[in-house]
């Protein structure tokens, strides 16, 4: 049901039509913006078909229930061509109070963003960063270097530090994939003798689409028959990935970033060893904090600047790899047969 509202939201959006979280658009009613009182928080958000990104918008909107404020979630869908520029246009129209945005292309959204500054909308990036003048700040959910770095180490471990590896992301361009790809390919190459047996024979891109990811995992099992492991840091990159492999009854091993509540069958039939994340929930939540100190306080996004996130208490703006500044949430969680049963159920 969720999904066929945000659905229609988005085609109520090409048509200049509009709901927020706190009205259920009936099939037969249009919801004209005229008819929508206060429009406040929008997450953008890479794409609807993704429980991490709504896992994301929960948190966005139980913080805005807190602040008194309407929350609603936008997203390119693989239905329509809308992108994530017509969709903060649409919200710049829509004379939208703040924007968190999880860039899939930080130069595609660029202009958009600015317009979105320049009419006085606060905007800050979360999970997937947008460039550091076109936010106040960023949501971290962890280091990229650690999450880069832990993913080859994991991978490494998993296969006794030898056979070829392959690494399924999403696109070139995305931001935070970019970055974690980057890290994991600067570990292989500043430790090369301890990864002197490891070989990583390809990139592949999944585009963060489970047919497309599919795919490519099955071109990799084929390409490469002596292939161990793929590392995917994509929640629907690894799902992806550790499906084909079930079917094709391979002995890869799976790794990367996931949902715990996707891929616990994986996890305990072993050919996901163990994987990382964090609660995209709270990534939602600070960034809708964030936005709200942007407007009210006296927070101006620099490096030292401390405000207080609700139940997830007082945060530190520090400097980011980018150049800009970021709030980081937390360290990567790592998710096993030991505690996957439990956090399934968080997230
Ligand atoms: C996908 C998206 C998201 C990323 C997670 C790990 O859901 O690419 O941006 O943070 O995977």
């Amino acid at each position: 049901m969720k999904r066929i509202l945000l659905i229609l939201l988005i085609c109520l959006l090409l048509v200049g039509c509009y709901i927020n979280d706190s009205r259920e658009a009936s099939k037969k009613e249009a919801i004209t913006l005229d008819d929508v009182e206060q429009l406040s928080y929008a997450l953008v958000v890479k794409d609807i078909n993704n429980e991490y990104m709504h896992t994301m918008f929960r948190g966005f909107k139980m913080a805005c229930t807190e602040l008194g404020i309407s929350a609603l979630m936008v997203g390119p869908d693989d239905s329509s061509d809308v992108n994530q520029s017509q969709l903060i246009n649409d919200l710049i129209r829509e004379k939208i109070d703040g924007i968190a945005v999880a860039a899939n292309d930080s130069d595609e959204i660029k202009s958009a963003l600015q317009k979105a500054i320049t009419s006085g909308i606060s905007v800050v990036s979360l999970d997937s960063p947008v460039y550091p003048e076109d936010r106040t700040v960023h949501i971290q959910q962890a280091s990229p270097e650690i999450i880069g770095r832990i993913l080859i180490q994991a991978g490494a471990e998993m296969i006794n530090n030898e056979g070829e590896i392959a690494i399924l992301s999403t696109t070139e361009e995305t931001p935070n994939q970019k970055s974690w790809v980057n890290w994991m390919l600067r570990e292989l190459d500043e430790n090369k003798e301890k990864y002197s047996n490891i070989k990583l024979v390809e990139v592949a891109y999944g585009h963060d689409n489970e047919t497309v990811s599919k795919r490519k995992t099955r071109e990799l099992l084929h390409k490469y028959p002596n292939l161990k492991l793929i590392i995917a840091p994509t929640v629907i990159g690894i799902r992806s990935a550790a499906e084909v492999v079930c079917e094709e009854k391979s002995s890869v091993k799976v790794t990367g970033l996931g949902l715990p509540s996707e891929m616990e069958q994986y996890i305990n039939s072993g050919i996901c060893p163990w994987m990382y994340l964090w609660n995209p929930s709270d990534l939602g939540y600070l960034a809708a904090y964030a936005i709200y100190v942007c407007q009210t306080g006296t927070f101006t996004g620099k490096e030292g600047d401390i405000f207080e996130a609700g139940s997830l208490g007082n945060r530190i703006v520090t400097s980011s790899e980018d150049g800009g500044t970021e709030i980081v949430l937390g360290k990567p969680l790592m998710i096993s047969s030991n505690n996957v049963s439990m956090w399934k159920e968080v997230f």
